[in-house]
């Protein structure tokens, strides 16, 4: 983990660091991994900052390539503990029933037959080492293994002319992504954690794994998906953190 605290930044880089999420949906972690730059580097930062906060969703769109790769890393490099986040304390995060929970699938799709666990994980299976970036300032190497996105909405038919996809969360939370997005070849819809099915804290029994996307693009405890072109917002979305928020 690597915590960027308020504590440490002068007061004109707090303003910065608020206006580059809102505007660009990049944390100062991200934005430290893109530019290079030392935090602790003032002047470096300030620049950077303020060249990355111009950027807008369509700038970003443009230049988000569908084949760009996130990095992936070791297995030594595994951050453990590896740090819960949610919009409420770990010991309230979802106790989903694995023999019960279906996934519902709607919208632009052909086949609305929803998914068991089992068939998830009869589904060829792609695993990942890559790093996990939240908005709040910090971020942490994961391990995270399942079903590519891709075959998926294959599977199910999507109409992948459609705009969006949008998820609904057992604990209310709901996210949505972009179709190039959701046909990424990194993105996975992710059983296992480290080699063992996902800890309840973690998004147990399914969470999106997005990694060019930041942490809060990333649902867990996943009980529905759907196909739209309508815009379907999110959980933080709505309160007016940047949609695109990746690279
Ligand atoms: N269902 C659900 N998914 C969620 C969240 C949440 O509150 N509920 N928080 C998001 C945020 S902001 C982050 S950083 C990651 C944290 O995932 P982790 O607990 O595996 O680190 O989950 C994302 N997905
Ligand atoms: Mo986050």
């Amino acid at each position: 983990m690597n915590p960027i605290s308020n504590k440490v930044l002068a007061p004109e880089l707090r303003r910065l660091k608020r206006r580059l999420l809102l505007r660009s949906g990049l944390s100062l972690g991200a934005l430290t991994m893109l530019t290079g730059c030392n935090l602790t580097d003032g002047d470096a930062v300030d620049r950077a900052l303020w060249a990355v906060s111009r950027f807008n969703d369509r700038v970003q769109a443009w230049l988000f390539d569908p084949n760009r790769l996130a990095p992936t890393y070791p297995a030594s490099e595994i951050t453990d503990p590896f740090p819960f986040n949610a919009y409420y304390p770990e010991d309230n995060a979802p106790e989903v029933d694995g023999d019960t929970w279906k996934l519902e699938v709607s919208g632009l799709v052909e086949d609305r037959t929803p998914w068991t666990l089992a068939r998830l994980r009869a589904m060829p299976q792609a695993s990942q080492i890559t790093r996990h970036i939240c908005i709040e300032g910090w971020s942490a190497v994961g391990e995270w293994s399942g079903v590519p996105f891709r075959s998926v909405l294959e599977r199910i038919g999507a109409d992948t002319r459609a705009r969006y996809v949008g998820f609904k969360c057992a604990d209310r939370y709901y996210s949505s992504i972009d179709m190039a997005t959701a046909l990424h070849p990194q993105t996975i819809l992710a059983t296992d954690f480290r080699g063992a099915p996902l800890p309840d804290k973690y998004g147990f029994p399914v969470k999106l794994r997005v990694p060019t996307k930041l942490g809060f693009k990333n649902p867990k405890h996943i009980v529905a998906l759907f196909v739209t072109n309508e815009y379907p917002g999110g959980w933080w979305e709505d309160q007016g953190y940047n949609w695109f928020s990746g690279s």
